[in-house]
């Protein structure tokens, strides 16, 4: 049973690797990034609340965000294990995390980092060309990652189950490394 947290910079590559790991692994990939845009895609409530905030680099607001996870987690699909890729962003997102596992009676592994220089981080998102990845809003959420959530890091060492891995090899480097920390 794996159950991880994808913590790292906008552009680490999270999405990237909790899929690959993700359908290697045979659990579920939950991605409150990719959550939020199929919502907008679709123009549902929770997409039209969270357009705005996404246009501008900003995270979307916690009760947004909150029962969504939850629900998410309750899922049969996810009794065999999972991935958070994205969630938690900030401190009151990881303690309402903490709280719900511990009412699902459920442990996670590792929360682990993909570490990333700065300049890295920009030519990939400048690349890649999604809809929030202009060089105003990405800049924006780089400092959102710094204020917001780069804090996780404390806050998952302490309790010791931080793993960091360094995101700035290949795809398949950084692949062997997480199924390293999943064998461990
Ligand atoms: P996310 O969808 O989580 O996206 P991200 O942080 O921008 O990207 P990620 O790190 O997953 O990068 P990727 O693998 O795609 O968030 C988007 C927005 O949603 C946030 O700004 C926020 O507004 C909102 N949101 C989401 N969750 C939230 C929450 N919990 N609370 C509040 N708001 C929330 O990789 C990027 C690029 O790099 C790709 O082009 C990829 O091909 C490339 N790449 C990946 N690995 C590489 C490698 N090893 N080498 C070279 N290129 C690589």
């Amino acid at each position: 049973m794996t159950r991880l947290i994808f913590l790292g910079p906008p552009g680490a590559g999270k999405g990237t690797q909790a899929k690959l790991l993700a359908d290697l692994l045979e659990i579920p990939h939950i991605s409150t990034g990719d959550i939020l845009r199929s919502a907008i895609a679709q123009a549902t409530p929770l997409g039209k609340k969270a357009k705005s905030y996404m246009e501008k680099g900003e995270l979307v607001p916690d009760e947004l965000l909150l029962d969504l996870v939850c629900d998410r987690l309750k899922q049969p699909d996810a009794h065999k294990g999972w991935i958070l890729d994205g969630f938690p962003r900030n401190v009151s997102q990881a303690a309402f995390l903490e709280k719900l596992l511990q009412e699902l009676n459920q442990v996670f592994d590792y929360a682990v980092n993909l570490d990333v220089p700065d300049e890295v981080l920009m030519s990939r998102l400048l690349g890649r060309g999604r809809h929030d990845d202009n060089e105003q809003t990405v800049r924006r959420r780089l400092e959102v990652y710094r204020n917001e959530t780069e804090p996780l890091i404390g806050f998952y060492s302490e309790r010791s189950s931080l793993k960091v891995i360094d995101g700035d090899r290949s795809v398949e480097e950084v692949t062997q490394s997480l199924q390293q920390v999943v064998a461990s």
